[in-house]
């Protein structure tokens, strides 16, 4: 397989000719800016636009009042499971614009459209909104307090979803035979996802087909077709979503936005289209946010320190609307791994409570619930090491499931394919000089840093798609290049580079000569959006296939070219030849032959699903903690991952490196912060936001240990998420390891100086676990 220095994508990005959402433009356009919500909660009693409309270049104010009259339905949310008894998720909704009441302050009130941006700005001022103020909640643990404030009235107590999945008799009778158990309470705190480029869009519509035209940055254009189309009323094929560059994903570009509904209707209203370039500060409000989930974890162990069942109770703050993926993510995506790596069988139960709260929507972000699942376990799982003081890479061992156990189901329905967890254990081990820690620890206290270590093995679901099939095309270029076609968008995963390099193996053409498209105005393709780490795995897959149905094609005309039978012809490097003799012609000249013809005869259109894969790993981390100052700093990472047969090493490390480093963010820095009292947001800027630098993770090594999956023609486990899986338990296992050598006995993210330095203080005061999350309210 062919392989470059960089990737494709990256001399055009670098030269500055990627076209992101803001460098769309099309003639006699509009401008947007979006009236937010100043209260967390309050009704909305009135809204008085007629200085605003009176304001120069004003086009348009709409409400949402003008969202209703359209007929514009709410933003979908589902969920394709149950609850306890039962229950279903209750979807209280989510107009474009908000109706009769504002639930988190950044709520979007009015869209006004102007000849220019800062004349739609200026305007949005002038929009007299009256208020009324309502008590608000914001945190997941306060909303299911009795007599908490409703963020609506038709969810009662708050709760939407009441989950549960595994086996809870059996757990319970493991917990009953149980030697030792051991339980902890961790807060898995909520994140600001901060792609590069903000959220934009371009509203188009054309009377004449009925088409609306999209322009905006997503993950996938059919996915968030879909999502418009529930919305508008229309059918999917009435929709284009477009998008060249995406400046990163994360999962929070996975979903429709409100916004980009009320442009579609601004824009069909004024018969213009209607352009919006969001700020950072529209980001750190509107944006959907991640995580926010509070757990307690419990492990039942046997006499030789063999994990024998486990429970865990989670309560996640999904804001104050549903987001699309918000549900799926916090349930079925968090228990898809529900008892990681350990060999547990049957005897393992989660129950997840759903809450809304008066925040930004909470939906997916990089890892989408794998991380709150690995954060949950891999946390209880070195307190129980610290518990029956054993070493944590051995109690980790004695519990594996074992290589010859594949497939291994576990108790939430699951089906591991396969794996080998104690190789994996092992490579880690090595070279991590797990023996060596306690010299490297006795060097760091010369130096009078805490040195701390921690371990994560880890296992994740990759691949779960919501669309019944992915579509993809070759099509030949009139140049004899060709564009595949593709559902998944490439906002940073390099899937030019990776497709290329696999069409190009099997057609044997250059790959400089194969180019990308995901999302235009011009064709129209049903499949999942870039997330999940399934691109590969999925559509990667569907690719190879479609460039052998691409060779057996040219064979058809490699025959009448060579006047030879079609058995007698092997192809092979991009070449066809009658077998045993010199006459050839390459699959490239049969293509020029049609160069301009539509369709080319050689274009194909394949289609095809690939289901979940289980990439696993063994994440260890040192860290040195400075107890004077609390600065804390990662001083080694060991990454050893099975990402089954990998395509593109440069790019899978620049994923692990990246997901790893995403974890350290949250670990060491980044949290958003609404005030108990006012519920306003007080961290919505990088003033007050810790985003992660470069420098943060010291000392990185990547080790590979391929276990190849036969779930999927590439033989490929997804690989976009595992860093962040593995990062945020193993660097928090480190920081707690460094912790207890103070005195510190419980403690939560993120560790920031000031935080460390008041955990370590308080401890040397008598207080192990000042900064630690109080426990769970029980279930009912
Ligand atoms: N790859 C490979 N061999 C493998 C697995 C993957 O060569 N065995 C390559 C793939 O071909 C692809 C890349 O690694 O080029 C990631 O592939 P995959 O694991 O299939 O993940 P996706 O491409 O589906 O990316 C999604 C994943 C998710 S869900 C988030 S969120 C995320 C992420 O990837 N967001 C990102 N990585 C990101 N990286 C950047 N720069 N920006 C984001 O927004």
């Amino acid at each position: 397989m062919q392989t470059l220095k960089g990737r494709l994508e990256d001399e055009r990005m670098l030269t500055g000719r990627g076209r992101y959402v803001s460098d769309w433009n099309l003639s006699n356009q509009a401008y947007a800016h979006f009236l937010r919500s100043d209260h967390a909660h309050a009704t909305i009693v009135s809204i008085d636009a007629s200085a605003a409309l009176a304001h120069p270049g004003v086009l348009a104010v709409l409400t949402g009042e003008d969202v209703e009259r359209a007929g514009y339905k709410s933003l979908p949310a589902a969920l394709p499971a149950k609850g306890r008894g039962g229950m279903e998720l209750i979807n209280p909704g989510r107009p474009a614009l908000a109706q009769g009441r504002v639930r988190f302050a950044g709520d979007a009130v009015a869209i006004v459209v102007a000849d220019s941006a800062a004349a739609a700005q200026d305007a949005a001022e002038l929009v007299a909104v009256e208020y009324e103020s309502l008590p608000a909640v914001v945190s997941a643990l306060d909303a299911l307090a009795p007599g908490a404030p409703l963020v609506h009235e038709d969810v009662p107590g708050n709760v939407v979803m009441d989950y549960e999945t595994g086996d809870e008799v059996a757990t319970r009778a493991a917990f009953a035979r149980a030697a030792k158990t051991v339980k902890l309470t961790v807060d898995n705190t909520r994140v600001v996802g901060n792609p590069m480029e903000p959220r934009a869009c371009l509203a188009a519509y054309d009377a004449a087909g009925g088409m609306y035209h999209l322009y905006a940055c997503t993950q996938g254009a059919p996915t968030m077709r879909g999502q418009l189309s529930a919305v508008l009323g229309v059918p999917p094929e009435k929709i284009r979503v477009i998008a060249e560059e995406v400046g990163g994903g994360f999962g929070v570009r996975f979903n429709l936005y409100p916004e980009y509904c009320a442009a579609l209707l601004a824009a069909k209203t004024l018969d213009r289209p209607v352009k919006w370039v969001g700020t950072r500060s529209e980001v750190f409000l509107a944006d959907e946010q991640a995580r926010d989930v509070a757990s307690r974890s419990e492990l039942a162990l046997d006499e030789s320190g063999r994990i024998i069942g486990m429970r865990f109770d989670l309560v996640s703050n999904l804001g104050a609307y549903l987001a699309p993926t918000g549900p799926f993510v916090n349930t079925i995506a968090v228990v898809n791994c529900l008892s990681g790596v350990y060999d547990v069988k049957a005897a393992a139960y989660a129950r997840i409570r759903l809450a809304l709260t008066n925040t930004a929507p909470l939906a997916a972000y990089r890892g989408a619930g794998r991380p709150v699942m690995s954060y949950a376990l891999e946390r209880v799982v070195d307190q129980a090491a610290v518990e029956l003081k054993m070493d944590p890479a051995e109690l980790r061992r004695r519990s594996l499931i074992p290589k010859n156990a594949f497939p291994y189901k576990i108790a939430s329905g699951f089906e591991y394919d396969c794996g080998d967890f104690e190789g994996v254990l092992d490579d880690a081990l090595k070279a991590a000089d797990w023996q060596g820690f306690e010299k490297r620890r006795a060097e760091s206290a010369q130096r009078e840093r805490l040195r701390g270590r921690g371990m994560a093995t880890f296992i994740e679901s990759t691949g779960a798609g919501f669309a019944p099939k992915d579509q993809v095309e070759v099509r030949w270029d009139g140049d004899g290049g060709l564009t595949l076609y593709g559902p998944t968008h490439s906002h940073g995963q390099g899937h030019e580079t990776t497709y290329a390099q696999i069409v190009s193996a099997v057609l044997g053409v250059p790959m400089e000569s194969v180019r990308l498209r995901t999302a235009g105005a011009d064709f129209y393709l049903v499949g999942n959006a870039t997330g999940g780490s399934r691109s590969l795995l999925a559509v990667g897959s569907i690719m190879q296939l479609a460039a052998h149905e691409v060779v057996k094609k040219g064979l058809k005309l490699a025959a009448d070219e060579l006047e030879a039978a079609e058995a007698d012809i092997e192809f092979r490097a991009g070449r066809y030849r009658i077998k045993g003799t010199d006459r050839s012609v390459t699959l490239l000249a049969l293509a020029k032959q049609f160069a301009g013809a539509t369709p080319h005869p050689l274009d194909v259109q394949y289609e095809n699903k690939f289901g979940s894969t289980y990439p696993n790993g063994c994440h260890i981390a040192e860290v040195e903690i400075a107890p004077e100052t609390g600065d804390a700093e990662i001083v080694s990472y060991v990454a050893c991952d099975d990402a089954g047969n990998i395509i593109n090493h440069q790019i899978v490390e620049g994923q692990v490196q990246g997901g790893v480093t995403q974890g350290a963010g949250q670990v060491f820095g980044e949290l958003a912060v609404y005030d108990r009292e006012s519920g306003q947001l007080l961290t919505g800027s990088f003033m007050d936001y810790a985003m992660p630098r470069a420098v943060l993770v010291n000392g990185l090594k990547l080790v590979e240990h391929p276990v190849p999956t036969a779930t999927n023609p590439l033989g490929a486990k997804g690989v976009g998420e595992a860093g962040v899986t593995g990062s945020m338990p193993a660097l928090m296992n480190a920081v707690m390891d460094a912790l207890r050598t103070a005195g510190v006995t419980h403690f939560d993210m993120p560790a920031s100086p000031h935080r460390l330095w008041q955990a370590i203080s308080a401890a040397k005061a008598g207080d192990p676990r000042a900064l630690a999350i109080v426990d769970l309210p029980a279930a009912q």
